[in-house]
């Protein structure tokens, strides 16, 4: 046994000291771009992102939609790994056909689904309409469209089929799969349509909707591949990944991460190897969970593009509880960039760092970039946007959107963890979290945040922030005197004062 001579700390537990702001050192000038895969001192990543935000490899969080929303603002998403491979295959296939301003139809059913059936979707999913396919999926055979206006359940009755009530392709305006989004955009306006049906043949490609007309901002920093396609990444597993990685490389899944609580194991390794072995340097894959330096050199040494570090410090997460494994994730934090700094030294290889769980508040990711993190992993926060999958909820007047861990009994998660039947225990929650928009709205303000940090720090890149950021720990009597004035704060925020 050996006790570590440290106590475990957090990320709020510090503060940063205002470094020289120069002239040259202005929010226009300050780039977030970083890298996500290793590459060689001096060189640059093959995937770089615009904005060091990723979000987390989770049921609740990474959809589609919101893989294609985040890649819009520069930012990366990892569709999760605990579905069926076909499942999986599906979604980053969505995020790479995906054409802006063309929508994957997220609301899909069968000739035989009820009205009641169909009011209940409409409820959930912000899309306005229901496509009816004869096999109830976004690329089945198109049957028409089926929206709010169309029946009313107390004169049609919630039993009645859709077909009753929607209106058929036949009478419908509808564009081949070749239309650009302006001539999409032509029509919308010319024929008073809400929505228009991009078919390719008698199947459903995608939706052009009129109230995303305006919506639509481009942000010139998308994460796009080198054919234009939004970036997504997939979570992996370290037991079926011999069908699973070949099956997501040609879905055209831009980067890999093994997707484990503990990812210090002989299993990760034997994972990167098939990777290395079966591509060599053309696909990339990260690995984790870890919490300190020897892991994270295993991982490196092992092959791993990145490594992401965090044990027990996501919102959702009761590990540390049930297991008693984990550490603060300053701690963690700082133990594994000194490591990726003395490797990158020795062998002249950078392995960026990935920061994930626990980070609630925008100055948790200033103070985790920081410490050194090269991006940041986020579960609660994308799960509290309109993109996030999971359904909306209004309780006593306020909205919250479902948010639920990897390790819930919900999320069924027993191939997560090396077990083949049921979950013996659970190592997450099932709850809430205030519902707050837009995505690209909340990390727009992020982004903004994260800036004037730098710039206050006298940063303008994020590789001048790890070199130059000055931190100090706060006293325990600071850090409840301020957490107290927050509370204070927002007490008189919400009763309107
Ligand atoms: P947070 O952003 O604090 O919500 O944390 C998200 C992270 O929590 C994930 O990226 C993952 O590492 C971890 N997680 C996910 N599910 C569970 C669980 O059920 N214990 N933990």
């Amino acid at each position: 046994m050996k006790i570590l001579d440290e106590t475990s700390r957090t990320l709020n537990e510090f503060l940063l000291l205002p470094g020289l702001t120069t002239e040259e050192c202005t929010p226009d000038n300050v780039d977030l771009t970083t890298p996500v895969v290793r590459h060689r001192v001096g060189e640059q990543s093959p995937v770089r992102i615009a904005t060091p935000l990723v979000s987390a490899i989770m049921q609740a969080v990474s959809s589609p939609r919101l893989a294609v929303a985040l890649a819009e603002v520069g930012g990366l998403s990892f569709v999760h790994q605990n579905q069926p491979i076909g499942a999986q295959v599906e979604d980053v296939r969505a995020v790479k056909r995906h054409k802006a301003g063309f929508r994957t139809s997220e609301i899909n059913v069968k000739p035989s689904t009820t009205l009641g059936e169909v009011a209940q979707l409409l409820g959930d999913v912000d899309q306005g309409v229901a496509v009816v396919t004869d096999d109830g999926s976004a690329e089945g055979r198109f049957l028409g469209i089926i929206g709010p206006d169309d029946f009313h359940l107390h004169r049609h009755g919630s039993g009645e089929v859709v077909t009753a009530r929607m209106r058929a392709y036949d009478e419908l305006t509808t564009a081949p799969a070749t239309i650009s989004l302006s001539d999409a955009n032509e029509m919308i306006w010319a024929n008073r349509l809400d929505v228009l049906p991009v078919l390719d043949g008698d199947r459903l490609v995608s939706l052009v909707l009129k109230r995303d007309y305006q919506a639509h901002k481009t942000f010139h920093n998308a994460s796009v591949d080198s054919r234009k396609r939004f970036r997504v990444g997939a979570g992996i597993n370290s037991r079926d990944y011999a069908d699973r990685v070949p099956a997501l490389v040609e879905a055209g899944a831009d980067v890999l991460c093994l997707d484990s609580s503990d990812g210090y194991s002989v299993y990760q390794k034997k994972a990167i190897e098939f990777v290395r072995d079966r591509y060599g340097e053309k696909v990339f894959v990260g690995a984790g969970n870890v919490v300190d330096a020897r892991a994270f050199r295993y991982l490196a040494e092992a092959g791993a593009d990145f490594v992401k570090v965090g044990i027990g410090g996501g919102s959702i997460c009761i590990t540390r509880d049930q297991k008693g494994i984990g550490r603060g994730q300053a701690s963690a934090l700082i133990d594994v960039v000194r490591e990726r700094d003395a490797y990158a030294a020795e062998t002249g290889m950078y392995v960026p760092v990935c920061c994930d769980g626990g980070l609630l508040a925008d100055y948790h990711m200033a103070i985790a970039l920081a410490c050194g993190a090269d991006f940041i992993m986020l579960g609660r926060y994308f799960a509290r946007f309109d993109e996030a999958p999971s359904r909306k909820v209004r309780v006593e007047g306020q909205f919250f959107k479902e948010y639920w861990g990897e390790g819930s009994r919900r999320a069924q998660n027993a191939a997560r963890y090396g077990h083949t039947g049921e979950i013996s225990f659970e190592e997450g929650v099932d709850g809430f979290v205030p519902y707050a928009g837009s995505l690209a709205d909340n990390v727009g303000l992020t982004r903004t945040k994260l800036k004037a940090t730098m710039v206050s720090c006298g940063a303008t890149t994020l590789r001048d922030f790890h070199e130059n950021a000055v931190l100090v720990q706060v006293s325990e009597r600071s850090y409840e005197q301020n957490t107290a004035e927050v509370r204070l704060r927002k007490r008189s925020v919400d009763a309107g004062e």
